[in-house]
């Protein structure tokens, strides 16, 4: 069994911050770990207004604490984010991601990060990303 601590993580290589600015993620669990999935506590600033397109991954986003939207571009439907709400990227939607105020959010990826992946200029994730090193 494996047990890790937030705290623990937010003091290690686990955390990374977005060089643009939009938001920071804790890597609590990755490939290496054999799981097949990599889970992430991610806070997105309050403010931050930006596309993603996860070309390369699934992604689920589950709102702990605060409030913002999503919008789907290929549609332009928009879905409130309020906690206890999950977005579920399932179709490697490109999508718009609002925060109307600062958001805690769990997120779980498949396949799993390697740990130090920031997002290219189409807002993806490459597969190919180092692992972190502790
Ligand atoms: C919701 C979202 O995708 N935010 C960007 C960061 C990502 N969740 C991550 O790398 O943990």
């Amino acid at each position: 069994m494996i047990v890790r601590k937030l705290q623990e993580c937010e003091q290690s290589a686990r955390f990374i911050k977005d060089p643009k600015g939009d938001w920071d993620s804790t890597r609590m669990l990755l490939k290496e770990d054999g799981m097949g999935f990599s889970f992430h506590i991610t806070t997105i600033y309050s403010g931050a207004d930006f596309m993603l397109h996860y070309q390369n991954h699934l992604e689920s986003v589950y709102c702990i604490s605060g409030r913002g939207e999503v919008e789907t571009l290929n549609d332009g439907v928009k879905y409130p984010i309020t906690p206890g709400t999950i977005y579920i990227l399932d179709q490697h939607d490109r999508h718009q991601l609002r925060a109307f105020e600062e958001m805690k959010m769990a997120c779980v990826f498949n396949p799993p990060l390697n740990g130090t992946e920031v997002h290219n200029a189409e807002g993806a994730y490459e597969l190919n990303a180092e692992p972190i090193c502790e």
